[in-house]
């Protein structure tokens, strides 16, 4: 394998020349993600973090925050806004023992401002409102159970997903280990995290101890988002994501990957040189090889990725700009391998089966619906003390889900009733949800997310009822339409897979995307801008009466729209997103 570095090479056609993106300099400076965090950690002037280090501590799995309910009123007492950090574990996976949920249950309570645990889209959970004084705290007590926060944030490849559902748990538990394997792999090496949160010995970094070989001295230009998923389910939705290992099974065991590079989902209103992409399939690759493949793509990236225009700056848009064969046949050249044909596969589903099934080995897997992932006892039901008390008596282990639920896994038979009874009495199992519910979906925004400009969690649960009677005055209250609602164009909450996806423009303003499919295969296109949560349900009342009246058997909302011509099927993003 050739020694790239992180070389941003001015001979090379395929890199982007200009002026770097401040990002740049602040991560080329940052001796190896250290910066001064340590400084600002210990300046009691302010609850926040300082220039460069705002930046610098999400390398770590942490951003900064403010609760934007209280912004205005504190802005006119003249207070500086109440910082604070979110966290984001690493899981690869998803998976978390329950004497880790213990741990973080507490921590949870003690510590963060909203007391809750948020279980996000890519398999991990997040708190939200640690205040400066508790955050090496916080570090320090995830480090005594054995989480970390580490590249959770930042432009580096972040928490690598896999199929949840341990139905199929031999072929499962093989893709979870590549995926551990792979998430190690592409980790930052530096020490820093160790010794900012963990009090680590200091490495003298000018002494050139540290090296990135695969991240390289500046990290990636932007984020970078990896699978491992077992077809048919797409329950980690593939096209969101930079890299994908598709698993290839020989019937039993795994045998290798398709590996599918190049989705990504956000957009930037306004810039039609920003959309929303499918991953493209380039080929087949055997499980030895997994690594070297994984590394070469990374550092493709690295090397040809826009490093002057941060909103260009994704694997997507090298993709499309240098083209995808060129692409691959670099990676090929890294890692001195062709890939081989594709091998069939299908995704069939993306949902998470609520419930219990049974898996092959015996054992009893029970999938909570969460809704939106907020895990917080409240008047009508106390969610998180319920998945703590079913954690003090667990035996097998917990795995979240990138549908923000979480799975009761591996319970042996006689363990089923006691848990069942707990997770009911608690409200995580409730016969009244509807399919549409279960298949409804919303990203974090209000009141902690800084970029969001309309509501989403918080306003899910309400307009999913109003859904719900809309199906019911069709008639069709059993069936459900992926719907899914994010705060802003950066697509958090996959609206842009959603058969039905909105975006937020601004207070009470969404746009109107139509058009994917089950299967997460398929981007949505525009149907309406700007316009009101009510004028949606006007336009969704018109569209399931359409599709009760004209569908074909079977046919799921997402595909009537496009065949009954009431949006154009996007193909290929950089041609029909906008188009
Ligand atoms: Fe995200 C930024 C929340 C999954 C695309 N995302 C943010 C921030 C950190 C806002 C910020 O930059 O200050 C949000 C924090 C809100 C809060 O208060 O918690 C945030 N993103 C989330 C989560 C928690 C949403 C959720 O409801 O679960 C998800 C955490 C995932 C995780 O555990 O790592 C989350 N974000 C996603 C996804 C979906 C996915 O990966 O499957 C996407 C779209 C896929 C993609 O990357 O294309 C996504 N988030 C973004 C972007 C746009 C990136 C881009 O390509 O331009 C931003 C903004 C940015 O990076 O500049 C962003
Ligand atoms: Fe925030 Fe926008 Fe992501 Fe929602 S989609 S969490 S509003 S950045």
């Amino acid at each position: 394998m050739s020694n790239y570095q992180n070389n941003l090479d001015a001979t090379d056609p395929n890199v982007v020349k200009g002026n770097l993106a401040v990002n740049e300099r602040i991560k080329g400076e940052s001796k190896h993600l250290r910066g001064t965090i340590s400084e600002d950690l210990n300046d009691e002037i302010t609850g926040g973090f300082t220039s460069d280090n705002f930046q610098l501590i999400r390398f770590h799995g942490m951003y900064q925050q403010d609760d934007r309910d209280f912004r205005g009123e504190r802005t006119k007492q003249k207070l500086e806004p109440l910082h604070n950090v979110m966290l984001r574990a690493r899981m690869p996976g998803g998976v978390i023992t329950p004497s880790q949920w213990l741990a973080i249950d507490k921590f949870a309570d003690e510590h963060t401002s909203y007391g809750s645990i948020r279980l996000t889209t890519r398999q991990t959970f997040q708190f939200h409102g640690v205040l400066k004084p508790n955050i090496k705290l916080m570090h320090q007590t995830l480090n005594s159970i054995g989480i970390d926060s580490i590249a959770t944030a930042g432009d580096v490849n972040r928490n690598v997903l896999c199929t949840s559902n341990p139905v199929e748990s031999v072929l499962h538990q093989q893709a979870y280990e590549w995926a551990t394997k792979i998430s190690e792999h592409l980790l930052p090496k530096t020490r820093a995290y160790a010794e900012v949160w963990l009090d680590g010995e200091k490495v003298e970094e000018t002494a050139g101890q540290e090296v990135e070989p695969i991240l390289g001295s500046n990290y990636l230009p932007r984020k970078f988002k990896t699978t491992v998923v077992i077809p048919p389910d797409n329950d980690i939705d593939v096209h969101a994501n930079d890299l994908n290992f598709v698993a290839i099974s020989d019937g039993e065991n795994l045998i290798g990957f398709n590996v599918l590079v190049g989705g990504g989902l956000a957009m930037t209103f306004g810039d039609d040189s920003t959309y929303p992409r499918r991953a493209d399939d380039f080929g087949f690759i055997e499980l030895k090889d997994t690594l070297a493949f994984a590394a070469a793509v990374v550092t493709t990236q690295r090397d040809w990725g826009n490093r002057v225009n941060r909103k260009n700056a994704k694997t997507k848009y090298t993709l499309d700009r240098v083209g995808i064969e060129t692409f691959k046949t670099e990676v090929e050249n890294r890692t001195g391998i062709k890939f081989a044909d594709s091998r069939p596969y299908e995704f069939t589903n993306r949902g998470d089966k609520i419930g219990w099934v049974e898996g092959i080995d015996g054992k009893h897997h029970l999938t909570l619906f969460i809704e939106n992932g907020r895990l917080k006892d409240n008047a009508d039901a106390a969610l998180k003390s319920g998945v703590k008390a079913i954690a003090e008596i667990h035996q097998g282990d917990f795995r979240m889900t990138a549908n923000q639920n979480l799975i009761v896994a591996s319970v042996a038979a006689e363990q089923k009733a006691v848990i069942e009874k707990i997770a009911i009495e608690h409200g995580l199992i409730d016969a009244s949800q509807s399919q549409q519910r279960q298949n409804s979906m919303a990203c974090v925004a209000f009141p902690t997310c800084p970029l969001a400009m309309a509501e989403a969690e918080r306003f899910l649960p309400e307009y999913v009822t109003q859904i719900e009677g809309l199906l019911a005055k069709h008639n069709i209250s059993d069936e459900h339409i992926i719907f899914r609602v994010t705060g802003c164009p950066n697509g958090c909450g996959r609206a842009m897979l959603a058969e039905v996806g909105l975006v937020g423009r601004g207070p009470d303003k969404y746009n109107m995307y139509l058009g994917g499919n089950i299967a997460g295969t398929r981007v949505p296109k525009l149907y309406q801008d700007n316009i009101s949560s009510a004028q949606v349900l006007t336009h969704m009342d018109e569209l399931i009466g359409l599709w009760v009246a004209h569908r074909n058997d079977n046919e799921c909302f997402g595909d009537f729209v496009i065949r009954h011509g009431i949006v154009a099927e996007v193909k290929v993003s950089s041609r029909d997103f906008h188009g």
